[in-house]
């Protein structure tokens, strides 16, 4: 089996290259990706000289030479994780999640079309659902509200994806993810921004009122459902993914800070985010009876576990925020 996955320099891209050589190592996984910002080959660094993992430096939207690479590689089916994937930045200059985003997923579920793809899995969002009262959970049926650029970019690829089945027979799956925290996240998302400004003794910046509630669900958990979905999800189906572990934002920055060993006075409350959601949980029925899928890490335990990675991994961190990161792919790729 040869998988495409694209994004797999990401967050969760590279968590889930690592995972699937664990646990399908006779599968040659093609990992396509930009390396914008947000991509890291150095994260990778364990599977250099792995002849089933093929880096790919390249554009989701190049649609020539993505059917080429398709072609190349006799791929069987894509994991389509790729994206522009910061709320914030998509406020601040939405274009980038355009065309990534939408015109990126347009472009590679046309190449898959062509190459005859035989399945192909769309990774989008709980923020396409937009955001819950005090009750409630989102269902697969549950309306399409998204709030922020970043999310209606979101909410446009997964229904581009679904069209691509309903009008041309493509076999997509589509999964609807809630938040993920773990090891490897770009230190711009709450958790690792967080555990990085208090070992900074910097202050923890906290939108509005802390209140916000989101659903968290470790990355490895994530990676096995996004298997589960990939080799038993019924084409044309939407899968929500979630580990029922809503938090009050506030409540995780202090669990932080508490793990750390830092007071309370370090946090900081400072202006909302612009149409900032308020709640997000996940109703995950659908994976957890039809696929069989359940979650391995308690919120608690893998929080524990994150700060802690982070705190034994600053050298990771550090050549993140000065930059120095994107200096492996030059010395390891360019050069050759
Ligand atoms: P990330 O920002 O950490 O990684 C995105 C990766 O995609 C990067 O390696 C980047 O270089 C690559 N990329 C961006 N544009 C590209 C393009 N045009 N062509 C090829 N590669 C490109 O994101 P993440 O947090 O790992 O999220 C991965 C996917 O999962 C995204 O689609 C996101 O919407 C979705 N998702 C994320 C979460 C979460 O909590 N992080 C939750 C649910 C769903
Ligand atoms: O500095 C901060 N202060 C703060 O209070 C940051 C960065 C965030 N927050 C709040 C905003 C949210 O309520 O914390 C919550 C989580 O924020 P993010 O980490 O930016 O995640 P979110 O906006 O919830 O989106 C994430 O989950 C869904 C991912 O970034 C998306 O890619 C995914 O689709």
């Amino acid at each position: 089996m040869n998988v495409l996955v694209t994004g797999g320099c990401g967050f969760i891209g590279s968590n889930l290259v690592k995972y699937l050589r664990q646990v399908r190592p006779d599968w040659t996984i093609i990992n396509l990706d930009k390396l914008t910002y947000a991509g890291n080959l150095e994260t990778l660094k364990e599977l250099e000289g792995d002849p089933k993992h093929v880096f790919v430096r390249g554009d989701v939207a190049n649609r020539e030479f993505v059917e080429h690479l398709m072609g190349v590689h006799q791929i069987d089916a894509v994991m389509h994780l790729a994206a522009e994937s910061h709320v914030d930045r998509s406020i601040l200059g939405p274009e980038a999640f355009i065309q990534a985003n939408v015109l990126g997923t347009q472009q590679l579920l046309e190449a898959s079309r062509v190459r005859g793809i035989k399945r192909f899995l769309m990774v989008s969002t709980d923020e396409v659902y937009g955001s819950l009262g005090p009750t409630g959970y989102f269902t697969e049926t549950s309306p399409l509200q998204p709030s922020s650029p970043y999310s209606a970019s979101k909410t446009s690829s997964d229904l581009l994806a679904l069209a691509w089945h309903h009008t041309f027979g493509m076999d997509v799956v589509v999964t609807r993810c809630s938040n993920n925290y773990g090891r490897y996240q770009f230190p711009e998302k709450l958790i690792p921004l967080m555990v990085v400004n208090a070992l900074h003794d910097k202050p923890l910046p906290v939108y509005g009122d802390g209140g916000n509630v989101r659903d968290w669900l470790h990355v490895e958990d994530h990676c096995s459902a996004l298997l589960t979905a990939l080799e038993k999800g019924r084409a044309g189906q939407v899968y929500n993914i979630g580990g029922n572990s809503e938090r009050k934002n506030i409540d995780i920055v202090k669990a932080i800070l508490g793990l750390l060993g830092k007071p309370e006075s370090l946090i900081k409350y400072v202006k909302d985010r612009p149409g900032h959601d308020r709640r997000y949980a996940i109703d995950p029925t659908k994976i957890r009876t039809e696929l069989g899928w359940t979650p391995a890490h308690t919120f608690e335990q893998g929080l524990k576990e994150t700060v802690s990675w982070y705190v034994d991994n600053t050298a990771w961190w550090e050549r993140v925020m000065s930059g120095a990161y994107r200096q492996y792919f030059e010395t390891q790729y360019r050069t050759r």
